[in-house]
């Protein structure tokens, strides 16, 4: 799935499904700093031929960074990033059993060589994985580097201009 008309330039790819509710934090905020990105169902595990297609044509069909979301045995960032040089971005998705430090400790472990940039488990890694996919864009594209100021600093200004932290 792309989220808009423009060719995307992050894709956004999970285990399962049942990871788009976590993931779907990481597209949202691509869509707020106008990143074009792709979404899709790719299964280290249940459809590991399809794993190695898209990572094997990420580049080549024009993507920058790929997000990859996965749960408990946690393989998918590692894999995609054994099969491209674009930069990966690792999600550890809350697994029921063990909340997600199976998925972090899945992802973050990779051996020296192959890179796969981990983020925090659940809903802050997602959207700080949006983030850094859209920092990562915006080395090459002032647009999408002037919409991440504006957010940095709009997140900024809002703590600012709410000091008290009881419930008003
Ligand atoms: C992983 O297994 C997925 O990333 C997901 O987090 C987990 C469970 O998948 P389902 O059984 O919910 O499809 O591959």
């Amino acid at each position: 799935m792309q989220s808009d008309t423009q060719a995307p330039k992050v894709g956004v790819i999970m285990g399962s499904k049942s990871d788009w509710p976590v993931m779907e934090h990481a597209v949202a905020m691509l869509e707020r700093l106008g990143v074009s990105c792709e979404t899709r169902v790719v299964s280290a595990h249940r459809t590991p031929d399809l794993l190695f297609d898209y990572a094997k044509g990420a580049a080549e069909r024009g993507l920058s960074v790929i997000i990859a979301g996965a749960g408990g045995a946690a393989h998918l960032p590692g894999m995609v990033a054994s099969q491209t040089s674009l930069p990966v971005l690792g999600v550890p998705v809350e697994s029921k059993a063990l909340k997600g430090l199976d998925s972090l400790l899945s992802i973050v472990q990779m051996p020296g060589g192959v890179a796969v940039g981990t983020l925090a488990i659940g809903k802050a890694g997602a959207t700080n994985a949006g983030l850094l996919a859209a920092q990562i864009v915006g080395l090459q594209d002032e647009a999408v580097s002037a919409a991440v100021e504006a957010f940095r600093a709009e997140q900024t200004r809002t703590v600012l201009d709410n000091p008290d932290p009881r419930p008003q």
